[in-house]
């Protein structure tokens, strides 16, 4: 008994000396994937602890496009705005199916293969969102027609899912280092579930359904397929109203999700400068985070065409900092840079150099709580 004792003592010492060591991660600062590769599970522990001092910036395709180029090495519209490129890169594999090579966007797969290789070797953090097109009609992702029910386990459509998860395991497979390691990816699947206009959506799947839907993607890639380089992010979207009472409704549950994410762009549309609002929610989502030892994340906002000149400093920074708790939040995604010449419209989230934004963005750069890429520490390992 006493034997028994003493040896757990120096287990709880032992266990204690090596994780002061910094190259071991406690078991609450794991992701949900416990046999994730060493950069994935640094990482998320790097993202965990940098979360409470700061706030990375993340602009969706910056590689890929800005507002007046296309695919051109190099380039990043943050980056000839601020001197930097972003910290986080969000990538869009909408469309992606057998024999299809560009996404929804229009931007090639390969590329966006290469810009996930190119970005990670310079420290970058890539995050990958799937607008998945419909798996019954073969519509797109706002065919609203009822699809959940058929594709889970028992549904009628539910191989050919599972052939379309296959094809996105192949995608993440390709993402590798110059020595063939797996390069870490968030992954944002089934995003926005708490508004209306994706199959997925509010009306569309019951409790049940959308966290099965959840939890059967993350098994299969993580147990069937062996990808150990996902971290997993669900992303309710905020509708510029306190939805907190629908944020949990359909959370698939702790040991299914990574980080805690918000998609809000209600707050910034029609004039509207909600920064209260969105500052009190995001607060909320960092304490549900906290009490799960996980990681919060404005996963995706904007201002359409960024029609306030201090849109960056004077809407979302402030909406990122007026609450002190949302200041906790571990990183901030605005979307695509899209124009009127390619898309018919304009459609862009991030400054470029000859928009009235631009110096009000540099500003935002220097803001001493925001780091973009050229201020982060190597976030793949544990030694910082
Ligand atoms: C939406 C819009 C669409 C786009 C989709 C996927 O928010 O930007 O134009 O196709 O995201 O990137």
């Amino acid at each position: 008994m006493v034997k028994t004792t003493i040896l757990s003592l120096l287990i709880i010492i032992g266990v204690g000396m090596a994780c002061a060591q910094k190259n071991v991660i406690e078991d609450k600062d794991l992701p949900i994937d416990k046999n994730a590769t060493a950069e994935t599970k640094a990482l998320y522990s790097n993202l965990k602890k940098l979360a409470k001092t700061n706030i990375l910036y993340g602009h969706q395709d910056d590689l890929a496009y800005g507002h007046d180029w296309w695919a051109e090495p190099g380039r990043s519209d943050v980056k000839e705005v601020t001197g930097s490129y972003p910290a986080v890169y969000g990538w869009e594999l909408g469309d992606i199916r057998q024999g299809v090579e560009a996404s929804l966007d229009s931007v090639n797969f390969e590329s966006i293969k290469g810009w996930i290789k190119e970005a990670y070797s310079r420290g970058g953090i890539n995050t990958i969102s799937w607008h998945m097109n419909h798996p019954v009609t073969d519509g797109n992702t706002w065919d609203m027609t009822p699809a959940v029910y058929d594709i889970i386990p028992g549904g009628s459509q539910h191989e050919k899912f599972v052939s379309w998860l296959d094809i996105f395991a192949d995608f993440i497979t390709d993402l590798k280092d110059e020595n063939g390691e797996a390069i870490p990816i968030i992954f944002r699947p089934y995003h926005e579930h708490t508004a209306d206009w994706f199959w997925w959506g509010e009306k569309q799947t019951t409790v049940e359904e959308y966290v099965t839907l959840w939890r059967f993607t993350v098994d299969y890639l993580k147990d069937e397929k062996q990808l150990h380089n996902l971290l997993y992010a669900y992303s309710p979207d905020g509708g510029s109203k306190d939805r907190s009472d629908k944020y949990m409704e359909k959370y698939p549950g702790d040991d299914y999700v990574d980080i805690l994410g918000y998609d809000e762009y209600g707050s910034f549309m029609d004039g509207k400068n909600d920064v209260e609002v969105l500052s009190n929610a995001l607060a909320k989502i960092v304490t549900e985070a906290d009490a799960r030892n996980k990681i919060a994340a404005l996963t995706e906002t904007g201002q359409e065409k960024i029609p306030s000149e201090k849109w960056f400093t004077e809407s979302l920074l402030k909406a990122m900092t007026l609450n002190p708790k949302a200041s906790e939040i571990s990183y901030v995604l605005t979307w695509r840079n899209a124009n009127q010449q390619r898309e018919n419209r304009e459609h862009f989230y991030s400054s470029y150099p000859s928009h009235s934004s631009a110096p009000d963005m540099k500003k935002f750069k220097d803001a001493e709580i925001m780091f973009f890429e050229d201020d982060l520490p190597n976030m793949y390992t544990l030694n910082n």
